[in-house]
C-alpha cells in the first residue's frame, strides 16, 4: 500500500491530536537506536534513511556530528530537520553488532545498559532544580535487526528483543530482504510474529487513530507488516526497465529499496519519520520513561543519586535468576535432610526395639538364674 499524500513531509505539522501539537511546539529530540548482529546492514540502513529522507528535502538543516561513545562505542549521529517552523532534532544511535554465537552472549549487555542509562541521566536531570537544556537521548524507536535465514528467531534475538522491549518501543526488521524469495519470506515473518507472541516479547504497536480512517487504514497495514522487511542500499542503479533507483543490482534484475514489491523500507520510513513519530516519543514518555520512573520511586531511598544495583532492571532479571537457583537448592537440601531424618527415626526405632528386646531377654535371664538360685538354696536344705 503507498501512503496517502496526507502523509508527505516529516508529518508533525500535520498532527491531528492535541497531545501531539503540545510535544511539537515545544521542539522535539527523536533518537532512533539500531541494534543487531555483525554484517546485518544496520549502517546501510541509517545511511539509505538518510541519504533518502534528509538530502532530498530542502526545508531543514542538517548537521553530522559522529561521535565515539568510548564506554559503549556506539556511534552517535546526529542531524536537525525543520518542518514549517517545527523542530526535530534527530539523533540517530549505530550499535556494533554482536556475534551470533553463545560465548558472545554477553556483547549485546552494554546496549542494553546503554539504553538504560540513558532513562536513568534524564531522570537525574529531571531532579536537579537547573531544568533548562536537558540532554535527552533516550531511546524512542529501537530497530533490532533479525538475520535472513528463512528459519525463525534465534535464542539469542529472544533474549536480547524480550529485554529491549521492556525498555524501549521495539520494531523488528527483517534484514537484507534481497537474500529471500517473496514466499519464504512471507513464510519466514510468520513464524517470527509466532515466535514474538509465544515468548510474550514486547513490540511497539503502531498507534491507531480511528476518528481518521485513512490513518487508522495507514496503522494498521503497518501493523500487518511487522517485522519490516529491509533492503538497504544508497547506490543509485538503473533497472532493467530503465529507471534510476536506490537499490542493489544482481543477474536477475534489481532489489529496489523503495518498491513496496520488493520490501517494507517504506514503510518504515513512514512510520518512523512522518506518521508516527510523535507517537514513538509520547509512547516513551509515558510507558517506558514513566515505567522506569515510577520503578526507581519505589525501590529508591532519598538522597540515593545512582541506582542501587539491585534497582537495575538488568540486575533485577540476574537478582531474579539467583534467587530462583537459590530456593531450588534449599529445596533440594530440604529434601535431602528430610530423608536422613526420616533415616535415622527409622534407625532410631529399630534400636529402641533392639534395647527392648535386649532388656526383655536380660530380665528372662535374671529369672531364670533367681529360680535356679532359689531350687538350688531348697534342695541343699534337705540334705
Ligand atoms: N544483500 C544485502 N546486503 C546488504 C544490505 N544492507 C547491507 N548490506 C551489505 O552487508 C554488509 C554489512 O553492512 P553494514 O551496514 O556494515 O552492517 P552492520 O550491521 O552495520 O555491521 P556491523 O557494524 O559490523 O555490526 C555490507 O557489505 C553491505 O553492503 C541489504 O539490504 N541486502
Ligand atoms: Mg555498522
Amino acid at each position: 500500500m503507498s501512503i496517502p499524500n496526507t502523509y508527505s513531509g516529516i508529518g508533525i505539522a500535520n498532527l491531528p491530536n492535541q497531545r501531539h501539537k503540545i510535544v511539537a511546539k515545544k521542539g522535539a529530540h527523536f533518537t532512533i537506536m539500531v541494534v543487531g548482529e555483525s554484517g546485518l546492514g544496520k549502517t546501510t540502513l541509517v545511511n539509505t534513511l538518510f541519504s533518502t529522507e534528509l538530502s532530498s528535502s530542502k526545508d531543514y538543516s542538517r548537521r553530522h556530528v559522529k561521535q565515539l561513545d568510548k564506554l559503549t562505542e556506539v556511534e552517535i549521529i546526529k542531524a536537525e530537520l525543520e518542518e514549517k517552523g517545527f523542530k526535530v532534532k534527530l539523533t540517530v544511535i549505530d550499535t556494533p553488532g554482536f556475534g551470533d554465537y553463545v560465548n558472545n552472549a554477553e556483547s549485546w549487555l552494554p546496549i542494553v545498559d546503554f539504553v538504560d542509562e540513558q532513562l536513568e541521566y534524564y531522570m537525574r536531570q529531571e531532579q536537579q532544580p537547573q531544568r533548562e537544556n536537558k540532554i535527552d537521548l533516550r531511546v524512542h524507536a529501537c530497530l533490532y535487526f533479525i538475520r535472513p535465514t528463512g528459519h525463525t528467531l534465534k535464542p539469542l534475538d529472544i533474549e536480547v528483543m524480550k529485554r529491549l522491549g521492556t525498555r524501549a518501543n521495539l520494531i523488528p526488521v527483517i534484514a537484507k530482504a534481497d537474500t529471500l524469495t517473496q514466499t519464504d519470506l512471507l513464510k519466514f515473518k510468520k513464524r517470527i510474529r509466532d515466535v514474538i507472541q509465544a515468548q510474550g516479547i514486547k513490540i511497539y504497536q503502531p498507534l491507531v487513530e480511528e476518528d481518521d480512517p485513512a490513518a487508522a487504514e495507514h496503522a494498521r497495514s503497518l501493523t500487518e507488516a511487522m517485522p519490516f522487511s529491509i533492503i538497504g542500499s544508497t547506490t543509485e542503479v538503473v533497472t532493467p526497465d530503465g529507471r534510476t533507483v536506490k537499490g542493489r543490482k544482481y543477474l536477475w534484475g534489481v532489489a529496489e529499496v523503495e518498491n513496496e514489491a520488493h520490501c517494507d523500507f517504506r514503510k518504515l520510513r513512514a512510520l518512523l519519520i512522518r506518521t508516527h513519530m510523535l507517537d514513538l516519543i509520547s509512547s516513551t514518555e509515558e510507558v517506558h520513561y514513566e515505567n522506569y520512573r515510577q520503578h526507581q520511586m519505589e525501590t529508591r531511598k532519598p538522597g540515593d543519586i545512582k541506582p542501587r544495583r539491585n534497582d537495575n532492571p538488568k540486575f533485577k532479571e540476574e537478582e531474579e535468576a539467583l534467587r530462583k537457583r537459590f530456593t531450588e537448592q534449599v529445596k533440594a537440601e530440604e529434601a535431602r535432610f528430610r530423608q536422613w531424618e526420616q533415616h535415622l527415626i527409622a534407625e532410631r526405632d529399630r534400636l529402641n526395639k533392639d534395647l527392648e528386646s535386649a532388656h526383655s531377654t536380660i530380665k528372662q535371664l535374671e529369672a531364670e538364674l533367681d529360680n535356679l538360685q532359689t531350687g538350688y538354696g531348697r534342695g541343699s536344705q534337705r540334705r
